[in-house]
């Protein structure tokens, strides 16, 4: 039934162009020509040096170009303007249903924003099972054929690789202010990264079992053991390993719908926007107590974020039809746009 619907709404945005709400930039993705071909991502232990070389080059690019939206708070790089839309939703994607379908198209904007500067491969991903326990030495921290490797300092600021000396200006938590890409590496938290944490995580029947366990497993101690952009849960994304990590919980989304797909590449559930209650579901106190960590969104953050309830028939729990926005970086999608990584609006799989 979505998906009918979900597609009139598409075609009707397409031939139209209508802006529904100011936050609705653009149509949604309109379907989709089949998938025959699905991409493979690949670990970045797998992939060729030159491949890994141009990833780099291009997320460097990113994150020294200036911003284009002109209407993000706080961003001035483009690469900003990916860690503002993170900042933004960051109280509807986490702890909700849309944890997992949100970071997934996530991956596609960050796909068409590498392709801006020029990397035209497939996304990488982590394979963090290869290096459970042994965070520290895997190959994804080398110097020149990786993201570097811990930061030093107070702030744990990168002291080498390709991201060493550059600046993100979102953050931290709802605040914009200028500041080193910075990580810190864990071992001993990485350890829940490993085969048999995955295995665990993505042995529920329902999606609501799959989201909570892999949100709260493999997610959380990976963010954990590497601390990126001092562990700030609103704006980690402005490292870009951030990116490796959540393919590597894109993959066990995967996996999960893989075993099942005639069911679960329809199933979803859970809210469309944390409960103030509760907040995120690792920090105790719900939303009031964790301000105190992040701030709240400020009025200029307000201004531009998205109705969580789009698409959702005005109800506070996640539907198929819901409607995901980039704030016009690229066409908003639906959730049952992203269900299936080979359902044409995404092409790709993992090996
Ligand atoms: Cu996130």
């Amino acid at each position: 039934m979505y998906g009918t619907l979900t597609l009139l709404v598409a075609c009707i945005g397409a031939s139209a162009a209508v802006s529904i709400t100011p936050q609705s930039v653009s149509a949604t993705a309109s379907s989709t020509s089949p998938c025959t071909a699905p991409q493979k991502r690949q670990s970045w232990h797998d992939i060729k040096d030159d491949t890994k070389k141009a990833y780099l080059a291009a997320a460097r690019c990113l994150l020294t170009s200036p911003q284009k939206l002109n209407r993000l708070p706080g961003a001035k790089t483009r690469w900003d303007e990916l860690v503002s839309l993170h900042q933004i939703h960051a109280l509807q994607i986490h702890t909700t249903g849309q944890f997992l379908p949100f970071h997934r198209y996530y991956l596609k904007i960050l796909e068409f924003l590498m392709q801006e500067c020029g990397y035209d491969g497939v996304l990488p991903y982590w394979d963090e099972t290869r290096d459970a326990g042994k965070f520290s030495a895997s190959p994804v921290f080398h110097p020149t054929l990786g993201f570097g490797g811990s930061g030093t300092g107070a702030q744990n600021c990168l002291s080498d690789g390709p991201f060493v000396n550059l600046t993100v200006n979102i953050g931290p938590g709802f605040k914009s202010q200028p500041r080193c890409v910075n990580r810190r590496i864990t071992d001993m938290f990485s350890s829940q990264t490993g085969t048999s944490y995955v295995t665990a995580a993505i042995s529920g029947k329902t999606y609501q079992q799959a989201l909570d366990a892999i949100y709260s497993g493999p997610h959380l101690l990976g963010h954990m053991a590497l601390s990126m952009m001092n562990g700030d849960s609103i704006t980690s994304s402005g490292d870009p390993l951030f990116f490796m990590h959540h393919g590597f919980v894109d993959k066990m989304w995967w996996q999960w719908q893989s075993k099942d797909p005639e069911t679960r590449l329809k199933d979803i559930s859970g809210l469309n926007a944390q409960d103030p209650a509760v907040g995120f579901s690792e920090f105790p106190g719900g939303m009031e107590q964790e301000s105190s960590l992040w701030g709240k969104p400020t009025r200029e953050i307000l201004a531009v974020t998205p109705d969580p309830k789009s698409g959702d028939n005005g109800g506070n729990t996640l539907t198929l039809g819901h409607v995901m926005s980039s704030l016009g970086i690229i066409p908003n999608a639906t959730v049952a746009d992203v269900m299936n990584t080979k359902g044409g609006y995404l092409c790709y799989e993992y090996v």
